[in-house]
């Protein structure tokens, strides 16, 4: 592929930014915003959550993952309804799933509370861990936030 200029990477992340399909695994509350054993705990129950479920005959909720420089949405892929949004400036401990290639968490924090997210791509998740790398390292500031909002 060809590099982009700063100016075109950036922007991909702007309005509705980049989309993948992907599936829910799970959430969690967990107590803190970072620690690699709590992260990884967590991700462990989740996955015997999901075994468990599976072996029910249930299935994860299918969704969207939008990463844009505002949030990281989760959307019903058939409904569209926007299940959770995260603003980046809140977003830690981005884990990749070291047993599963498609698979990664990370932890929001909502007013105090940690909730991780365990999220399964379609396809790789390298590419998705590296856009909500980029997005988190340079939340926009309000006054852009304000701008995107009030633009015609
Ligand atoms: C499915 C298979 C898929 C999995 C799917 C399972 O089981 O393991 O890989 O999707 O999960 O049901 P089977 O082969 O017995 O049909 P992912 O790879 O996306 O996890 P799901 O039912 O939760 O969608």
């Amino acid at each position: 592929s060809v590099a982009q200029p700063p100016s075109d990477v950036a922007s991909r992340f702007q309005g509705d930014g980049v989309r993948y399909k992907a599936k829910l695994i799970g959430m969690d509350f967990v107590p803190a915003g970072q620690g690699e054993k709590m992260c990884l705990d967590s991700m462990m129950k989740l996955k015997g959550q999901e075994v468990a479920a599976r072996n029910q005959g249930r299935h994860k909720q299918r969704v969207w993952l939008k990463v844009s420089s505002a949030a990281v949405k989760i959307m019903d892929e058939r409904t569209g309804v926007v299940i959770q949004s995260h603003e980046p400036g809140n977003i830690h401990s981005l884990t990749k799933d070291e047993s599963d290639p498609r698979a990664f968490s990370y932890i929001y924090n909502f007013y105090g509370s940690y909730v991780l997210f365990y999220i399964k791509m379609a396809s790789l998740a390298a590419a998705v861990l590296d856009d909500i790398g980029k997005v988190c390292q340079s939340p926009i500031a309000p006054a852009d936030i304000a701008t995107e909002v009030f633009e015609p």
